[in-house]
């Protein structure tokens, strides 16, 4: 079993290296590959026909701009698809947002938030739906919420000891 990350070009890795370093932490498997749907689109077609038959159970897929990489993705595929909008210089990733998160009715992927954000929260809904058949992924998901509730519970009781200026000089 492992999660197949897909980006549709070289300059998306960096962006990419939050899904990364979370599906590292999370101890999930993953293969990273560099395919663009515009460039090479048979190429994408016959890795997408490969990762059914090699055990991949989710993809995420990053791209930017005309960002159609995983909707093709997806239209050719029962995997699930997660898509990455990429941050753009032009448009600020509003591009590869829309294109990413429009789909017409009948072939959906699963969109997340433009740039890193959404680049960190797609390995943590990849955790969530491999959550669904594995216990150990189900458990590192509540371990997760656990983590982000507990920390922000943390914060507040630390500014209301310590108060805004002292809290501000110390952790910001
Ligand atoms: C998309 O075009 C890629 O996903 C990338 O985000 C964007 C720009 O690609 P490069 O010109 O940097 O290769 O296909």
């Amino acid at each position: 079993m492992f999660v197949a990350i897909i980006t549709g070009s070289e300059s998306d890795l960096k962006t990419m290296e939050v899904t990364v370093n979370n599906l590292e932490k999370f101890e999930i498997p993953y293969k990273v590959s560099i395919l663009s749907a515009h460039r090479c689109t048979e190429e994408v077609l016959k890795y997408i026909k490969e990762l059914e038959t090699i055990g991949c159970e989710v993809i995420i897929a990053a791209a930017g701009k005309a960002a159609h990489l995983p909707g093709v993705i997806a239209s050719n595929t029962s995997i699930p698809v997660i898509g990455v909008p990429i941050a753009t210089s032009d448009l600020g990733g509003m591009d590869s947002l829309l294109s990413i998160v429009q789909m017409p009715n009948g072939i959906p992927v699963a969109t997340v938030a433009i740039g890193t954000a959404g680049a960190a929260n797609a390995a943590i809904l990849a955790l969530k739906i491999l959550g669904v058949k594995y216990p150990i992924y189900r458990k590192k998901a509540e371990e997760h919420r656990e983590g982000i509730k507990n920390d922000a519970i943390a914060k507040n009781n630390i500014i209301m000891d310590c108060g805004f200026r002292n809290y501000m000089k110390k952790y910001c």
